[in-house]
């Protein structure tokens, strides 16, 4: 016997037709339930109840609005494979509205809508992709004659939960880039009150799919930050998180796209990795299915803060990420100069880590950033007049 609390100890009995319905095996099943429970931090034992919610919980109502955007977010959420959204559609919620994916146009597509919401009143998930333009009385973006805004504050009116996904409904996102001509704004902007935030852009179909099956296993939305923003997903800088970060404590960086550092991995902080100051579970989560290290930084282009209000689509994408969390180093590696010369540097941000005086690790921080800078530099310049001089001979 297994324990009991151990999502592989359910029965059959428990999720029977689980194979049929879902056309994936009940490992895979499981597997797929104790992913999205560990996704949103729950602990032990909280997989089976998850699994059981998904088997036996009435498939919960979504309403997808889409307004201004590149569908990018929906896109997104078709690539996610465990399970597919063919199935996520078919099985976990009920699609009853959606205006990329559903074959209604026209006056069908406005009765879909509206029998959507008279059938699930108070009950269903009002999906948001895109912001709300508000200029001009919202003239700019218009479905079946009706402003974004009004067709919001209709949808939401009966909705039990509403879910604003993508940097565009979360607080703008890109159609709000300065000098934002529309008036771009977010869902909560424009309800007045705060919702959930899904941000990234796209964002993670992951964090989507475990937002849904925590209001069907929980009958609520998960806890979320100030933002809106579900904590499970959002509540770590991605530089604390990321494979580069070694590279980084280490004072290794790439300097230009296509350098040697940039080849080897190294960290992309000086090319702008918006890392240290953007919140979101990208490194750990990754993108598409594809494997390991599929995200931005895992590409080898830096963070350009996506999910994160105020430096996403604000910044300049290569201008150096402000640092919001200075944990101190163990170790800082030399791999610029010769070994056994002077005092380590590794040994003098050791001590500061060992004291735990964030100011004093900062101010390695800072040091190490400035000398490896200048350490790169100079080896750029000597190996540069190696090769000069070779070109001479
Ligand atoms: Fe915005 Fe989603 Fe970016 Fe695109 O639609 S968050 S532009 S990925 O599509 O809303
Ligand atoms: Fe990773 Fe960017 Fe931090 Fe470097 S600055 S460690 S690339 S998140
Ligand atoms: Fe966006 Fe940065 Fe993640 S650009 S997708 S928040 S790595």
């Amino acid at each position: 016997m297994g324990d009991m609390n151990d999502i592989f100890s359910l029965g059959r009995e428990a999720l029977h037709g689980i194979e049929q319905r879902l056309g994936m095996s009940r490992r895979d099943y499981l597997q797929f339930c104790a992913t999205l429970a560990v996704t949103m931090g729950l602990p032990k034992g909280a997989d089976a109840a998850v699994a059981k919610a998904i088997e036996s919980a009435k498939r919960p109502s979504v309403i997808w609005l889409h307004f201004q955007e590149c569908t990018g977010c929906t896109e997104s959420l078709l690539r996610a494979e465990h399970p597919t959204l063919e199935k996520l559609i078919l099985e976990v919620i009920s699609l009853d509205y959606h205006e990329t994916l559903m074959a209604a146009a026209g006056h069908q597509a406005e009765a879909a809508r509206k029998d959507a919401m008279a059938a699930n009143k108070g009950k269903y998930v009002l999906v948001v992709e895109g912001a709300i333009p508000v200029k001009d009385n919202g003239i700019y973006c218009k479905i079946g004659g009706h402003t974004a805004i009004d067709l919001l504050k209709e949808c939401a009116a009966d909705a039990a939960a509403v879910i604003a996904i993508g940097s565009c409904a979360s607080w703008g996102g890109m159609p709000s880039t300065g000098p934002n001509p529309s008036g771009a704004s977010s869902v909560a902007e424009v309800l007045g009150k705060p919702v959930v935030t899904i941000p990234g852009c796209p964002p993670n179909p992951y964090n989507f799919l475990a937002t849904v099956v925590h209001f069907l296993t929980f009958g609520k939305l998960p806890d979320v930050d100030k933002l809106g923003r579900p904590k499970f997903a959002y509540s770590r800088l991605i530089h604390e998180n990321c494979e580069r970060r070694a590279h980084f404590d280490a004072g290794r960086f790439a300097m230009e796209f296509g350098d040697a550092g940039h080849r080897q991995g190294y960290c992309l902080y000086k090319l702008g990795c918006k890392g240290p100051e953007t919140y979101a579970n990208c490194p750990t989560i990754g993108f598409g299915d594809a494997g390991e290290n599929n995200w931005p930084v895992g590409c080898g282009h830096p963070c350009i803060g996506c999910t994160e209000k105020g430096v996403g689509f604000t910044k300049p994408i290569h201008q150096v990420a402000v640092m919001k969390n200075v944990a101190p180093p163990l170790q800082y590696a030399r791999i610029v100069e010769e070994q056994g010369k002077g005092a380590s540097f590794a040994s003098a941000a050791a001590l500061a880590a060992l004291a735990g005086a964030a100011a004093g690790a900062a101010v390695m921080l800072t040091r190490n950033l400035g000398l490896s800078h200048a350490a790169e530099e100079a080896e750029r310049a000597k190996t540069g007049s190696k090769e000069q001089d070779k070109a001479r001979v």
